[in-house]
């Protein structure tokens, strides 16, 4: 058939011919401290799909504290695309991404994390194939930047107020998330009180728990964060049912992470009334079309949306912003703030944070470009002894 010059052509032939895989090791600007582990690094899994037209597609998998908050870890994830996933990778038609996630999903059980690195890359490749950004495969965007929420976890509520008026005074977020979980709740709830107290109608705060709380304790809890006038709290509980029992006794939002590990769960969530908001984490959704799916599931069910993140660098926050760009609702914004967590940029041009929003890329797929020489510095197969990180000169994520 004869195509018009002015219609987008079908993407070309393309087979996936090799799979790359390798971690990249990157400090923290402060240590981060969340109820079940104290980050000082981030580990990102890159994975590269190289396929027979040129295209190449980059993938990334991230976990929170190594194998603190999840099944999976950066280490595993690549064992598992090396020996499993890569034989039914290479050979295959890259253009079919959704018949090939149903082959992995198939033929490899859980594993969400490693399958979601995995299909950023097809969706990047077929980008830039197709000339097409992500979110334009996915459907769509909705808008073209995200309201981006910083997370307050140093565990030192003076330290968090002059961090929280630093961002403020940047532009680069008003709302603040605050991980909590590792002290009691008296002294948890007043730590956000005297945050909430200091930032005053200037900053918006919700808070984290990341299930640290029985119920008994979280129907405290909850009654001293919404006095405080904190307004929202992320899985206080690890129980789905006992936040289902939780949600609406308090004029407090509670939204569900952990419980939310994809479609099915975000069903059954929804079935069971469990939760008010979403936060949907493209990782722990499974992909980039499962997150899409869970959107859809809460649309339908009338709960609220959040885009949620798996603290990923560049390479994983872009892709969920392509996802949360193509979201009806995304009532609560998002907290793609990760690359702004690590010292160290991996990018040639940084990811755009401006007036307290991310910009979505529009260029092809990803959008993105790595900076080869930086990325083999950190990586970790790489790495050569005596060698400091911080020798490197740092060109810094962009802010307004
Ligand atoms: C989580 O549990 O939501 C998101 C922000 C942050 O600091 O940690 C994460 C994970
Ligand atoms: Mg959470």
């Amino acid at each position: 058939m004869q195509h018009s010059p002015s219609l987008p052509l079908p993407a070309s032939a393309a087979v996936i011919e090799r799979v790359e895989t390798f971690l990249v090791d990157l400090p923290t600007i402060r240590p981060h401290q969340l109820s079940m582990a104290t980050m000082n690094g981030q580990t990102l899994m890159l994975v590269r799909l190289y396929c027979s037209d040129g295209t190449v597609g980059v993938g990334e998998g991230t976990t929170i504290g190594g194998l603190a908050y999840g099944a999976e870890s950066p280490e595993g994830m690549k064992l598992a695309i090396d020996t499993y996933f890569a034989p039914l990778l290479v050979g295959a038609d890259a253009n079919h991404v959704p018949a090939l996630m149903a082959r992995l999903n198939k033929a490899i059980k859980e594993n969400r994390f490693a399958k979601c690195a995995v299909e950023t890359a097809l969706f990047d490749a077929l980008g830039h194939r197709t000339g097409l950004p992500v979110s334009q495969l996915l459907g769509g965007r909705v808008r073209d930047s995200l309201p981006v929420a910083w997370t307050l976890a140093s565990g030192d509520t003076a330290k968090d107020i002059d961090e929280a008026e630093r961002m403020l005074a940047l532009r680069r977020h008003k709302t603040f998330k605050l991980k909590i979980g590792r002290r009691s709740v008296a002294a948890d709830v007043a730590h956000v009180a005297a945050i909430k107290k200091a930032l005053g109608d200037r900053g918006a705060v919700r808070v984290d728990v990341n299930m640290a709380w029985s119920e008994l304790e979280a129907q405290q809890g909850l009654a001293g964060l919404a006095d405080a006038g904190c307004e929202l709290v992320e899985q206080p509980v690890a129980s789905a049912e006992a936040m289902g029992r939780l949600k609406g006794r308090h004029p407090i939002a509670v939204m569900a992470d952990e419980s939310l590990t994809g479609p099915a769960s975000a069903f059954a969530l929804a079935r069971d009334a469990a939760a008010d908001v979403f936060a949907v984490k493209t990782e722990q959704s499974g992909g980039l079309q499962a997150a899409q799916q869970v959107a859809a599931i809460a649309d339908a069910a009338g709960i609220e949306l959040y885009g949620g993140t798996m603290l990923e660098g560049a390479v994983g926050t872009i892709a969920s912003a392509h996802v949360f760009a193509t979201f009806k609702h995304l009532q609560w914004g998002t907290e793609l703030f990760g690359p702004l967590l690590l010292t160290e940029e991996i990018l040639a041009e940084p990811l755009q944070y401006r007036d307290f929003e991310l910009a979505v890329p529009t260029a092809t797929g990803l959008g993105i470009a790595l900076d080869e020489e930086r990325v083999q510095y950190f990586r970790r197969d790489k790495k050569r002894s005596g060698m400091v990180a911080a020798a490197q000169p740092t060109p810094q994520p962009q802010i307004a």
